[in-house]
């Protein structure tokens, strides 16, 4: 169960945040407020407690807690974004991140690179994305820091997503959404996967906090399948977020 979220205000220069998806225009800052605040209303019917930091106009991306940190059950880790602008984002956070984790707080250092948003952890392991933002010896100090709390992980090597999140979210109960260069990864094997279709891939970065699917507003098929497995979803409307590449999963942390 999670008790937590923490989620940044977005400001206003989210319209020059970093983005591949251009061609959808530029965010609607209002708008993303409005969107924002009805995450954090999801979250909360969820049954989550949700710090809201304020917003830090100097970091366009800022609102996407996800990438800079990783907190688990046992520890957290302070990440060290690949993307130079994000990264000074992470010491904006840190003495939050401390309040609740007070003993057990690692660090992704030079020359490693690790962005949060590339890793998924189902039960007691950790799948590691290596992207355009997580190299290889940030995976690796991941790795050495998370076996210390008795964790599992291993790297999955991307070509097309942005973060390994990007095209796959884990449901529980052995259940996987998952699209693109993921699809039958043979990483995911063991698990059953829900193969979204393309035009649907935007869905396959969806959350469930406390057996409730969060999951991005108007994907039928989506959310047909995950329906169809029993969960209770809330959709959202986050199309301001998208058009800066952000997702469900990369608008909070969860512990
Ligand atoms: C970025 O490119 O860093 C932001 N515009 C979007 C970050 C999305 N993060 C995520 O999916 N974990």
């Amino acid at each position: 169960m999670f008790q937590n979220a923490i989620v940044r205000t977005p400001a206003n220069t989210l319209i020059s945040g970093l983005t591949t998806s251009a061609q959808l225009g530029i965010p609607d800052y209002e708008l993303a407020l409005i969107q924002h605040q009805n995450y954090i209303t999801a979250l909360e019917q969820c049954g989550v407690e949700v710090t809201v930091l304020p917003a830090l106009p100097e970091f366009p991306d800022s609102c996407f807690v996800e990438d800079v940190a990783l907190l688990t059950e046992k520890m957290a880790l302070l990440t060290r974004p690949g993307a130079l602008s994000r990264r000074d984002e992470v010491a904006t956070i840190e003495s939050s991140i401390n309040s609740f984790f007070k003993k057990s707080t690692a660090r992704i250092s030079e020359p490693g690179t690790l962005e949060a948003g590339d890793v998924l952890q189902i039960d007691n392991h950790f799948f590691i994305g290596l992207s355009q933002r997580t190299n290889l010896l940030g995976a690796e100090q991941m790795i050495k820091s998370v076996l210390h709390f008795g964790y599992t992980a291993s790297m999955i090597e991307l070509k097309d997503f942005l973060h390994l999140k990007t095209g796959v979210s884990y449901l529980g109960n052995k259940h996987l959404l998952v699209s693109g260069e993921l699809i039958d990864h043979k990483e995911f094997s063991h698990l059953k996967q829900i193969k979204i279709d393309p035009d649907e891939a935007y869905a396959a970065n969806s959350i469930v906090v406390n057996g409730t699917v969060l999951m991005p507003h108007q994907h039928p098929q989506t959310r047909k399948a995950i329906t169809e497995l029993g969960f209770s979803v809330i959709e959202l409307e986050v199309s301001e977020f998208r058009k800066v590449d952000g997702g469900l999963s990369c608008l909070s942390l969860r512990f």
